[in-house]
C-alpha cells in the first residue's frame, strides 16, 4: 500500500517536473542582449531568470517593469531576479547552486553579460579578459559538476575578425581580435569549444558570432544610439552638436530581437553548433548620422563635430557577415527590416523619449 502510494507520488512529481516551463537563465540584466531574449523567452512561456551585478546603479523594479506586459499576456511564465558577478568563480558556482536549489534544474543558459564597450576595454584590459573570456570557464565548470544537461549559449562577437577589407566573415574564417574586449571573447569562444568538444563532460554549449545589432535597448554609448538620440535632442531643440571620433567606419547592422531569436534556435538543435549571424550588408558611418540626421530633416554636416579622443587605438575598420549557415540551418532570415527603416524606428523612439513621452519597445515580429 505504501509503495503504491509512493509510486503514485513519484509518477506526478515526474509529470510536473516535465510539464513545467523551460527554465532558462540570462546573465547580464541590464544590458540590450539579456532584456530583449528575456521578452521572447516569456513569449514562450520560460521561467527566466536575469542575473545582475550587485551595485548602486541596478533599479530590480525598473528591470522588472519592462516585463510587466509579457508577464500579463503569457500568464505561464516566470521572472525572477539573481545576483551573479560573472567575474569572481565563488559567484558564479553560488548562484548557480542557488538556482538549482530555487528552481531544481536550469534547462538553458545565455551568456550575455559582458564588459561590451570596445573602446572603453582599452583602458581596463584585464577586467574585459576575465569578464568576457574568463567567465566562461566559470559557468561551465559549475554546470559540468552540477548541471550537465543545461544548453549554454555564449555571446562571441564579430570583434574577433578584426576587421575585413573585402569579402564576408563566415564561421572557418581566421580571427584577428584587435581589442582586449575581442581578445577576451575569443578566449571564451575556445572555452566553449573546450568544454564541447576536447572534454569528457561533452557539455550542449555554443556560440553566435553576432555582428553589430541593437535596438532602443542599446547604451548611448554605442554610435547607433548616440546618433540617433543626439539628433533627437537637436530636432527638439535640447542639444546643437554631436560629437563623434570619426566616420570612417562600416557595420553589418541587424535589429537585435532577430539576433536573439538566432540565439534561442541554435540551443534548440539536436547538436551544439557554433554560428555566424549578420544582415551581409555594410553600412558606413556617414550612411548612420545621414539617415539619422535626415529623419528629422536636418543635414549632419551642420551638426557633427569630430575629437580624437573619442577615437580608439586600434580600429576595426569595415565589418560585414557571411550568414548563410545560420539561413540553412536555424532558418535566420536576414534583412527583415531596411537599415533605413532600422534607423527611423530609433530616431522616433528616441524623439518621443526626449520629448518627455513614454514611447513603447517596437515589436518587430508583429510589424
Ligand atoms: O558603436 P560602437 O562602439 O560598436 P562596436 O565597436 O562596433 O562594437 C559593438 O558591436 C560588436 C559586434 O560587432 C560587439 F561585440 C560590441 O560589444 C559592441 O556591441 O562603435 C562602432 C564604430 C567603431 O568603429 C567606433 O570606433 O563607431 C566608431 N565610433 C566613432 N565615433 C564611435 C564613436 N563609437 C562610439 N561608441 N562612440 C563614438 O563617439
Amino acid at each position: 500500500m505504501i509503495t503504491t502510494i509512493l509510486m503514485n507520488f513519484l509518477e506526478m512529481m515526474i509529470q510536473n517536473y516535465n510539464m513545467s516551463n523551460n527554465i532558462a537563465v540570462v546573465t547580464g540584466a541590464n544590458g540590450m542582449d539579456a532584456k530583449s531574449i528575456t521578452h521572447l523567452l516569456l513569449s514562450k512561456d520560460y521561467k527566466v531568470i536575469l542575473t545582475y551585478r550587485r551595485n548602486t546603479y541596478f533599479d530590480e523594479e525598473k528591470i522588472k517593469a519592462l516585463f510587466n506586459e509579457d508577464l500579463l499576456k503569457h500568464p505561464k511564465s516566470e521572472l525572477h531576479l539573481q545576483v551573479c558577478d560573472i567575474s569572481c568563480q565563488n559567484s558564479v558556482n553560488g548562484s548557480i547552486l542557488s538556482i538549482l536549489k530555487e528552481h531544481s534544474r536550469i534547462d538553458e543558459l545565455y551568456l550575455l553579460a559582458a564588459n561590451s564597450h570596445v573602446g572603453e576595454s582599452f583602458k581596463n584590459k584585464e577586467l574585459s579578459i576575465q569578464t568576457n573570456g574568463q567567465s566562461v570557464y566559470y559557468f561551465l565548470e559549475a554546470l559540468k559538476n552540477h548541471s550537465p544537461k543545461t544548453r549554454t549559449y555564449f555571446a562571441a562577437t564579430s570583434e574577433l575578425v578584426g576587421g575585413i577589407e573585402s569579402g564576408t566573415f563566415n564561421e572557418d574564417c581566421l580571427w584577428n581580435p584587435r581589442s582586449p574586449y575581442a581578445i577576451g571573447k575569443a578566449l571564451g569562444a575556445r572555452w566553449i569549444n573546450f568544454y564541447r568538444d576536447s572534454l569528457d563532460s561533452n557539455l550542449f554549449c555554443c556560440y553566435g558570432i553576432l555582428f553589430n545589432h541593437s535596438n532602443v535597448y542599446r547604451s548611448k554609448d554605442f554610435v547607433i544610439r548616440k546618433i540617433t538620440n543626439t539628433a533627437a535632442k537637436i530636432a527638439l531643440g535640447k542639444n546643437n552638436e554631436l560629437k563623434l571620433g570619426h566616420l570612417e567606419w562600416a557595420r553589418d547592422e541587424h535589429w537585435s530581437d532577430f539576433g536573439c531569436e538566432a540565439m534561442w534556435k541554435m540551443l534548440q538543435l539536436d547538436e551544439p553548433e557554433n554560428f555566424v549571424v549578420g544582415n551581409g550588408e555594410t553600412h558606413w558611418g556617414e550612411e548612420y548620422v545621414d539617415l539619422a540626421f535626415g529623419h528629422f530633416n536636418l543635414k549632419w554636416q551642420d551638426y557633427v563635430k569630430f575629437d580624437d579622443k573619442l577615437k580608439r587605438p586600434n580600429e576595426v575598420v569595415r565589418l560585414i557577415a557571411d550568414s548563410r549557415k545560420a539561413q540553412e540551418k536555424l532558418g535566420w532570415i536576414p534583412n527583415r527590416i531596411t537599415f533605413k527603416k532600422h534607423i527611423k524606428m530609433m530616431c522616433e523612439y528616441d524623439y518621443q523619449l526626449e520629448n518627455g513621452l513614454t514611447p513603447s519597445r517596437p515589436n518587430v515580429f508583429e510589424l
